[in-house]
């Protein structure tokens, strides 16, 4: 993904129409659209491609299964035209070498899950979070998903994972935390959803975060 804007669009809405609306709206201001599971069992996987036209897809379905069936999802994923997968890194490294292997088959990108945003994150992930993000180093990943709402601990994961890989930061404005904040600590780019999308204009919403980074 290439960095301009340090945005990540995170569109949940459920249907088409408002989908492909807001993306419209908001696609100069975004350097990728996140679709997860909301849009996706909305619309079905076909609403990938119809978005990757106006900016590169990252498909949120935070992988986590055994190596085989990681690789049959990603597979899907990426024949979806999607331009990237979030990925669990709980369930073991053969699990996460299989969703490397398929997006470098692909030519994709695969960002790892360390710590996640809202308060139940804290419960189990704290603990392994660091491990993780090594192992999303080791294996070759693009890079990890780290949560906005604690800045503290990207700064943490930056230093476990050097510069080589990009972090991509979830938790900003309705989960509380602040887009400039965050990439001060070090995060590559914030993904923001309801902030965006329930907006009475998200363009000028998409465009305040964009300012206020001033990435
Ligand atoms: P918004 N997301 C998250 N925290 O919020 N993928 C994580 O730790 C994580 C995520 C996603 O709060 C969440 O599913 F790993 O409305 C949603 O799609 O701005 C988006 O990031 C945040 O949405």
């Amino acid at each position: 993904m290439e960095k301009k804007n340090c945005l990540i669009l995170a569109l949940d809405v459920t249907d088409r129409e408002n989908a492909l609306r807001i993306a419209n709206e908001v696609s100069e201001y975004v350097d990728s659209i996140k679709v997860g599971y909301p849009l996706v069992l909305g619309e079905g996987l076909g609403i990938v491609k119809e978005l990757a036209e106006l900016a590169p897809v990252i498909a949120d379905f935070k992988v986590a299964d055994i190596p085989n069936t990681d690789r049959l999802i990603c597979e899907q994923v990426f024949k979806a035209g999607a331009d990237a997968v979030i990925t669990h890194g709980f369930t073991g490294r053969d699990s996460l070498d299989s969703c490397v292997k398929v997006a470098e088959e692909y030519g994709r990108d695969v960002y790892v899950v360390t710590e996640m945003s809202h308060p139940g994150g804290v419960e189990f992930f704290r603990p392994v979070a660091e491990t993780i993000a090594q192992m999303a180093a080791d294996a070759g990943a693009t890079g990890v998903v780290a949560p906005a709402t604690r800045p503290e601990r990207v700064r943490d994961i930056r230093k476990i994972i050097g510069n080589d890989l990009h972090i991509i930061s979830p938790g900003v404005g309705a989960q509380g935390g602040s887009a400039a904040d965050v990439i001060n600590a070090g995060a590559d780019w914030v993904i923001v959803g309801r902030s965006i999308y329930n907006s009475d204009s998200p363009a000028d919403a998409a465009m305040k975060i964009c300012n206020d980074m001033k990435c």
